[in-house]
């Protein structure tokens, strides 16, 4: 007997859905069958051996089920790359086509019945019954792209989604009517601006009009699910149309910003162009739910905002949302070339998973205008699409034709049922034209006459859809003109309203969020702060952070580590009792802030143990299976959370901007493995880090902790490049500090969150200091202690000081060393640990009680055009100073220790031969 004599038409329909079940999951059938199933593909498609004899031995109409089992597959595979969704040009030729013969089928099977249909819930049906709904579901207006997800439960939702109506929408009339409405708004309102501001740049959404309703539906129908929040994050492109008829903000505003009038605001405010800026709208959804909208502002940099959006995000669920994801919806509205192009898209993509930083799943928008300014998507990219990033985290991808409002809010209605059903990214490619040049003023048809062309000769979306209602009856002649004149009414008092105003209404983002801080001025950061703290609560948190739980087993260095804390600040036998090291410092101000109720937050590359193994703020159980955050086992008012981050600095850094910008209660840290690593994020320092509160009037208490310093690690591993931080310093915009004891780091991260404004703290960590005797603290500096700018010398007669040395950081440490060594009393070091806003006055108080100094000296271990001495030199001018550094390299240091090191001695030699004035 044949050996799939089994086989018999009987049972075609159960083996048709076997092999169904394994094309989606081979691992879910049955072992033979799967062999089974693996010999007949192996026999389509490379006429193998075996796979040939398997399928000679397949009765005829079981093989057939199988080859439309095969075309199923194929459109669920490969539909994408046949759609209609292109509304200005041919696509691109895929090849194999999903011809019928390119799966052993031929028309003569369009009128055979196959069990297969059952598959698709069609239950036995005509070939061609059976393609014509494959046709509509994957190759007409919406092109799928999900058979790379791994998990079938996934798949299999999205197959039923997708199959219901043959994916496509079914609104009312009344529902189609709102949509032509919205239409009509995205529409009126580029007419009107194109009209009112010529050849200003707005960077019309007009091609992709269909984005505003496509975001009001989706923002609708979110709200009815649930969600009271959304952050939307979004380039030039579209935006003020968002702003106006998503955000509602008023054309009196908009139109007020357009004018370029002067601010009304202090000096710390030079504002931005308009389609930069962020704004907070609390609305009323259609069914009368109240929602809050935040539009994070953003600089040119595309893409940046990605990060910063998750960041919000993730600020919100940690606290006022108490990690409900249902309520909250990230959206992220790309550019096609910068989606492609952005390496930051990767970094934040890839925290979508990741307990640190995932928020739940975000909508992806790509408003694909198939033009980055000039260059045409064939010179963009390598991949097929501008949204392939999506596969990385196996998301979900829909393309849909912009001319199509209706597939376009169907495709938005699968991605928040995907994302609530599984918290997951999805992507959605809205493909439309852009109707002019890269700006209003740009002349298109220098790179792409062709395409312009065609774009010349096309409707809008409106009148697209409006001809549609107009066929089906349910508009009548008018309709639209009617809608376009109401609109731009509204838009012309708007334009009055704003043309009474002298000065440009300031726009005013998440100020419910930033009640009651005000924007910190000179006089405020540079008056002390209070930043004691009572000893015997002080001693109640070192009980509970120096002590292991004793129901769990640890390594023993760990319960090494953790005992000399206890020791260190319990035990007066012990030969170091109350000497604080660094990460004691560092660990105390979380506590004391924990207990004062705020939260401590603090991401980046291993920082749970700490580069360099002195912060163990979580500690393993010996067996691996519990981590344990000491901090938050002690019943302190506030959280303690700390996450070792993907490998980004860039992603990271943004997020963790995001996250402070959301919430000033929280003490946000992050931390670089070395601070060399720190360029890597430069777009946010440039753009936010140093330059938000100039241009938006936004607060951000963010605290970046560098590690900085000279330890013959070659060129890299040696500085965090204090000189970039200190060319971005002016206007007070943040501070830069350097710190030598772990009581003055303590106190500057308590300052950092006793202020009622927030500022970013740049800080150069040490990791010498980490283990040096010297550099230790007591409890009482932490006690009664505050944050000092400026460290005078204490230790000598300054009668005798003819040297007076300035420094910052750990070089101060190997200063006193050589000092001790050559017992020089005439050599006075005095530690700048807080570089900027530069303690002017305490500095030239200090040069003053000097009374005989005649050399005074800026010591640096960097080279001459590194380090701070540029800085010094610009911003310093009581003293001449005298220069004591390494000369000029391009390079920060050498990559031999031994040519590293005589450098730095030689430094520390020019700093005490003063015959070297
Ligand atoms: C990081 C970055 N590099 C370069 C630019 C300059 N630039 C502005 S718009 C643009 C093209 C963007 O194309 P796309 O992402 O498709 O958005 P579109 O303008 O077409 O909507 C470029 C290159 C920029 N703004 N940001």
């Amino acid at each position: 007997m044949d050996k799939y004599s089994f086989l018999n038409a009987a049972h075609t329909a159960y083996f048709a859905e076997l092999y169904d079940q394994y094309l989606v999951n081979p691992d879910g059938v049955e072992p033979s069958w799967r062999a089974f199933f693996q010999g007949y593909d192996f026999g389509a498609e490379e006429s193998g051996l075996n796979g040939e004899a398997t399928i000679a031995a397949i009765p005829e109409n079981v093989l057939k089920e199988f080859q439309v089992v095969k075309l199923i597959d194929g459109y669920r595979t490969r539909g994408h790359l046949f759609t209609k969704t292109n509304p200005v040009r041919e696509r691109r030729q895929y090849q194999p086509t999903l011809a019928l013969e390119n799966f052993g089928l031929s028309k003569a099977d369009l009128n055979e019945m196959f069990d297969a249909g059952s598959i698709l819930g069609l239950g036995k049906s005509k070939l061609s019954e059976i393609i014509k709904h494959l046709e509509a579901i994957y190759c007409d207006s919406i092109g799928v792209e999900y058979m790379y997800i791994r998990k079938p439960e996934e798949i299999k939702w999205i197959q039923d989604w997708i199959n219901i109506n043959d994916n496509h929408p079914s609104f009312s009339s009344g529902e189609k009517k709102q949509l032509l409405s919205k239409l009509n708004e995205a529409v009126s309102f580029e007419t009107f601006m194109h009209s009112k501001y010529v050849g200003q740049k707005r960077f019309s959404v007009e091609g992709n009009e269909t984005l505003i309703p496509g975001l009001n539906f989706l923002m609708e129908k979110a709200t009815e699910e649930g969600v009271s929040q959304f952050v939307v994050g979004m380039a030039h492109r579209g935006r003020l149309n968002v702003l106006a008829n998503i955000f509602g903000k008023s054309p009196e505003n908009i139109f007020s910003e357009f004018d370029s009038k002067e601010f009304d605001e202090d000096e710390l405010f030079d504002g931005d162009v308009k389609y930069h800026m962020g704004w907070t709208a609390h609305r009323e959804s259609d069914s009368g739910k109240k929602v809050r909208m935040d539009l994070a502002p953003n600089p040119s940099h595309l893409e940046t905002v990605n990060a910063v959006v998750e960041g919000i995000c993730r600020a919100k669920l940690d606290n006022e949302l108490k990690g409900n994801e249902k309520e909250i919806l990230p959206i992220l509205i790309h550019g096609d070339a910068a989606v492609a192009g952005q390496g930051v898209v990767y970094e934040v993509i890839q925290m979508a998973q990741l307990d640190g930083y995932k928020v739940g799943g975000t909508i992806h928008i790509v408003v694909n205008n198939q033009v980055g300014f000039t260059t045409n998507y064939l010179d963009a990219r390598s991949s097929t699409y501008c949204t392939d990033i999506g596969k990385v985290t196996l998301s979900p991808v829909l393309h849909v034709n912009a001319d199509d409002v209706e597939a376009v809010c169907h495709a938005f209605a699968f991605a928040l049922e995907f994302r609530t059903k599984f918290g997951r990214d999805v992507f959605i490619d809205l493909l439309g034209f852009r109707k002019y040049g890269h700006n209003e003023g740009d002349e298109p048809r220098f790179t792409q006459p062709k395409l312009y062309k065609a774009i010349a000769k096309h409707a809008n979306q409106r009148d697209i859809y409006a001809e549609k209602l107009l066929a089906e009856g349910i508009i009548e002649n008018g309709h639209v003109k009617q809608l376009e004149k109401e609109y731009k009414a509204d838009l012309e008092i708007g334009l009055e309203a704003s043309r009474k105003h002298e000065k440009t209404i300031v726009t005013k983002i998440m100020a419910d969020d930033w009640k009651g801080y005000e924007i910190g001025k000179l006089k405020n950061i540079l008056e002390p702060v209070d930043t004691t703290y009572p000893i015997e609560k002080l001693d109640k948190i070192a009980e509970g952070i120096t002590k292991l739980p004793s129901d769990k087993k640890f390594i023993k260095k760990i319960q090494r580590i953790i005992a000399d804390r206890n020791k260190r600040y319990f035990d007066k036998d012990f030969k170091n009792y109350n000497q604080l090291d660094w990460g004691m410092g560092e660990l105390f101000a979380y506590g004391t802030l924990m207990e004062e109720g705020f939260n401590v937050r603090i991401s980046g590359q291993d920082v749970e143990r700490g580069t360099f193994s002195h912060r163990h703020a979580i500690v393993k159980t010996e067996d691996g299976g519990d981590e344990i955050n000491l901090h938050n086992t002690i019943g302190l008012d506030g959280h303690f959370d700390i996450y070792n981050s993907l490998l980004s600095e860039y992603g990271v850094v943004g997020f963790d901007y995001g996250y402070a910008m959301a919430s000033p209660k929280t003490l946000t840290i992050w931390e670089a493995q070395f601070g060399d690593f720190s360029n890597g994020a430069q777009i946010m320092l440039d753009q936010y880090i140093s330059a938000a509160e100039d241009k938006w009037k936004t607060q951000n208490g963010l605290v970046m902790l560098l590690p900085h310093g000279y330890e013959f690690q070659g060129s890299e591993h040696s500085s965090a490049r204090m000189e970039r931080y200190l060319q971005l310093c002016s206007n007070h915009n943040m501070i830069i500090a350097d710190c030598t004891t772990p009581a003055n780091f303590y106190h500057l991260l308590r300052r950092q969150m006793k202020w009622n404004f927030r500022k970013p703290l740049v800080v150069f960590t040490p990791k010498r200091l980490l283990r040096l005797p010297e550099a230790v603290s007591t409890k009482e500096e932490l006690v009664n202690g505050s944050f000092q700018e400026v460290l005078d010398d204490v230790s000598v007669d300054k009668k005798k000081i003819t040297s007076l040395v300035f420094c910052t950081g750990k070089f101060y440490y190997d200063l006193l060393e050589k000092r001790t060594e050559l017992g020089r009393e005439d050599v006075a070091l005095v530690r700048v640990e807080q570089l900027f806003p530069l303690p002017q006055k305490q500095l030239e108080e200090i040069i003053a009680s000097y009374p005989n100094v005649s050399d005074y000296v800026w010591a640096q271990e960097e080279p001459k055009n590194m380090g701070a001495w540029g800085y010094m030199l610009m911003n310093f001018e009581s003293v001449k100073l005298r220069l004591a550094s390494r000369k000029a390299y391009s390079a920060p240091a050498a990559g031999s220790s031994t040519r590293s090191k005589a450098r730095h001695y030689k430094v520390i030699d020019s700093v005490f031969n003063t015959s070297k004035k």
